[in-house]
């Protein structure tokens, strides 16, 4: 693990070598049994760390409510100094904590930096956003009257991120939270403890200098069990979880049954729709870009590409030959385009996918296949395959969480291409690629696209913070991220003053005394 640095960047983000110890991370009650992060990359064992008991779960939520007391009276914009703290020490230790997210779950470095860039961004959007938690004011309908409403903080959010992002889905909820003055506590994923530990030390610094309570900021570890303690904890009226639909359906189920709210951003099985006024060039590095970044692992990983019959074959081509240039390998080494899945379910996962493409009359035009040898001892790196298939398909209905793109073809005009595009479960993320006008304001209208996230003439993959992020049906529905996603983190209190020495009624009701 010396190699590219690993050791110097666990140093850095204050995590053990694996013959020092475990990582607790600093406000960590932890004490169950162990959890160890094995590198997807070489297969070795990177760390170690404690899962969360159901004790020490208490003590976590004894530390973050009474932190909370101290928090929700700062005010807004001190709270955001805090968060522009925290964004430059990102800045410090962007390089070690974007190569441990490229270690730990598999992704290049460079896309490990730009998930800390993202970090970085989300930061200055909350610190000038602290300025501006915006309520209305309203007219009132009585003499003497004023109305308004304004935002309040909400209490403990819980967090529960997915491997694919185990850095940036947290500070995405935590910046907005922290300046809506709430405090967090996260779940990271179990197969991304490290990740969770590093961010935990990061923000315990800023939080230290400032003698502000660490409860702030707390980190819980384990699987969906330590999950389920924060859906069934009436003190969590938000839990904003990020993963599978599978997973989305029982956080909400567990606590809309308590009647707390949820933020839930889940699966994609995000198109291309490639029409014969598209640019082939453009459309090939969205494409390729959208299907092999991240091995396949993103939310808004590309699945599939919807190619209009008279241009079917030149993109086809195209993208083959684009595959055919992909190097796949360490993840930080730069030469290579494509690193590991996160492990070997994962790999499994994609194999039982390119077999059931083929049972249901698909036909592999870009052979798969696990690699082996030197440098692919972890046994997770795949190649990244195509397929051609139809929308029906289960398994075209179904998202891989793997480097497998399916080709889909379309005649006539572009509504035929949104029924594909439309025609699944998911709802998250979507392009269509092309110069004609008519057909990018048709994708984008009410009969359009049906996601949450649309684009023209670029890819699915690569949302920038500034926008709401997150997709409808089996995605969730929920939006965090950029606009006005904060709302979510706050409650909302509509306020009525009369300043008169009368007491009309609305409505012009009559109660004399
Ligand atoms: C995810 O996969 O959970 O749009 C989020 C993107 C990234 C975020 C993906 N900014 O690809």
């Amino acid at each position: 693990t010396t190699d590219f640095g690993i050791k110097e960047a666990l140093a850095t983000l204050g995590l053990k070598d694996i013959n020092e110890g475990t990582s607790t991370g600093s406000n960590n009650f932890s004490n169950g049994e162990i959890i160890e992060s094995y590198s997807p990359v070489d297969g070795k064992l990177i760390g170690k760390v404690k899962s969360t008991t159901k004790e020490d779960y208490e003590k976590v939520m004894t530390t973050a409510t009474a932190a909370f007391q101290t928090w929700r009276t700062m005010p807004a914009p001190l709270r955001g100094e805090i968060v522009r703290q925290f964004g430059d020490k990102l800045r410090e230790k962007k390089e070690a904590l974007g190569k441990l997210v490229s270690y730990e779950m598999g992704k290049s470095y460079q896309e490990g930096l730009g998930e800390v860039q993202e970090m970085i961004d989300i930061c200055d959007f909350a610190v000038g956003l602290s300025r501006q938690l915006h309520g209305l004011t309203m007219h009132s309908e009585r003499p003497g009257h004023r109305m308004y409403e304004q935002y309040h903080p909400l209490g403990v959010v819980g967090i529960i991120s997915a491997f694919n992002f185990p850095v940036a889905v947290w500070a995405w909820n935590t910046a907005l939270a922290w300046i809506c003055g709430d405090v967090c506590v996260w779940k990271p994923s179990e197969k991304t403890p490290m990740c969770g530990v590093a961010c935990q030390n990061i923000a315990a610094e800023v939080f230290a200098a400032n003698d502000l309570p660490e409860g702030i900021c707390c980190l819980i570890n384990g699987d969906y069990k330590v999950g389920e303690l924060m859906s069934k904890d009436t003190r969590i009226p938000l839990v904003s979880a990020t993963g599978s639909t599978r997973m989305g359906k029982i956080v909400a189920k567990e606590v809309a049954g308590r009647l707390g709210k949820t933020l839930l951003e889940l699966g994609g099985n995000n198109a291309i729709i490639v029409t014969p006024d598209a640019d082939i060039k453009m459309t090939v590095i969205g494409a390729v870009f959208g299907a092999v970044g991240t091995a396949g692992q993103r939310c808004t990983s590309t699945r599939r590409l919807i190619i209009h019959d008279s241009i079917y074959d030149k993109v086809k081509d195209a993208i083959v030959k684009a595959y055919g240039q992909l190097r796949i390998g360490n993840p930080l080494d730069e030469n290579n385009h494509v690193g590991p899945v996160i492990d070997k379910d994962a790999v499994k996962g994609y194999q039982a996918a390119l077999t059931k493409v083929v049972e249901e009359g698909g036909k592999i035009i870009v052979e798969g296949g696990v690699l082996s040898g030197e440098g692919y001892e972890s046994g997770c790196y795949v190649k990244p395959a195509i397929a051609e298939a139809k929308n029906s398909f289960k398994i075209v209905q179904h998202e891989t969480f793997a480097p497998v793109l399916y080709l889909l073809k379309y005649s006539g005009d572009v509504t035929n291409a949104l029924d594909a595009q439309n025609g699944v479960a998911q709802g998250l993320s979507s392009a269509i690629m092309t110069n004609n006008l008519r057909e990018a304001e048709h994708f984008l209208s009410v009969q359009g696209s049906d996601c949450g996230i649309a684009n023209v003439n670029i890819g699915t993959s690569g949302a920038e913070i500034g926008g709401a992020f997150g997709g409808e049906k089996d995605t969730g529905g929920g939006r965090e991220s950029g606009s006005d996603a904060w709302k979510v983190y706050m409650r909302r209190q509509t306020n009525t003053i009369n300043y008169t020495t009368e007491l009309p009624l609305a409505q012009g009701i009559k109660f004399d005394l």
